[in-house]
């Protein structure tokens, strides 16, 4: 394979108390061949080794009260400035319940980029000074809680990965897939065409494509109304928009 040009190639720096929980799953999947062969790049960097006294302490009480143990700017900011040091130009993440919901624009977004610096927290919390002073944008994965970032880091990755150029072999099973039109998938079968009595739907054995387009289009929207009455509305918007 050709050398990349030096820091060209899409960089993960993961910031976490468990570096060994990466590449983790990612490295058994096609993420993990394209990693092997240098069409991305995964490094951690293990946050407790930025700790100085001999506990190596990275949390404490908060102030305040309540439960839990909050990570300590000073440990973090030292972190995040060991892995900025290489890698100015990489946007800063934390994964929390608390940020924003992350999308599919988001991740095109990341994936078009130079990579990203990745913070795991846990999930009682990360001192806000070093997020506000380090200016890192807060990501969510839904409205449920992990018990530490990792796991939704290794999710971003993956979402991130596939649209890497050379990952994910058709570009058009991409845009094809959910969100990328506002709409969830449709339905898919394939062989036998008939299993335990039930039946593939008679369009998609009939060869007419247009059929089939016209009806995996009305399977879309139909799971969609159903399920996800807030893509729904946002989808009918823009297509009235449209005309
Ligand atoms: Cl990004 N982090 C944690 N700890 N929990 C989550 C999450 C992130 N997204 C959903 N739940």
């Amino acid at each position: 394979m050709s050398e990349q040009k030096r820091g060209s190639r899409w960089t993960v720096k993961v910031l976490t108390l468990f570096p060994q929980m990466f590449p983790g799953p990612l490295g058994l999947t096609l993420a993990g061949q394209a990693l092997e062969k240098g069409g991305w790049a995964l490094e951690t960097v293990d946050i407790r080794a930025f700790a100085r006294d001999k506990h190596r302490t990275v949390d404490d009480a908060p102030f305040g009260g309540g439960p839990g143990m909050v990570m300590l700017a000073e440990v973090m900011d030292r972190a995040i400035e060991a892995a900025l040091e290489t890698a100015c130009r990489l946007p800063l993440i934390h994964l929390t319940p608390r940020g924003r919901p992350l999308t599919q624009t988001r991740v095109r977004g990341l994936a078009q980029g130079p990579g990203m610096v990745l913070l795991c927290g846990r999930y009682e919390g990360v001192d806000e000074r070093v997020l506000e002073a380090r200016g890192a944008e807060e990501v969510s994965l839904g409205d449920f809680v992990l018990s530490g970032g990792e796991p939704a880091a290794i999710a971003l990755i993956d979402a991130c990965v596939r649209l890497l150029p050379g990952v994910v072999g058709s570009a058009r099973s991409l845009a094809e897939e959910s969100f990328e039109r506002g709409l969830l998938e449709y339905p898919q079968y394939t062989r036998p065409r008939v299993w335990q009595g039930r039946e593939v739907p008679e369009v998609l054995t009939s060869g007419h494509h247009d059929n089939i387009d016209a009806w995996r289009r009305a399977q879309a929207e139909k799971v969609t109304r159903e399920r996800r009455p807030d893509l729904w509305s946002r989808y009918v918007e823009t297509r009235e928009a449209g005309r």
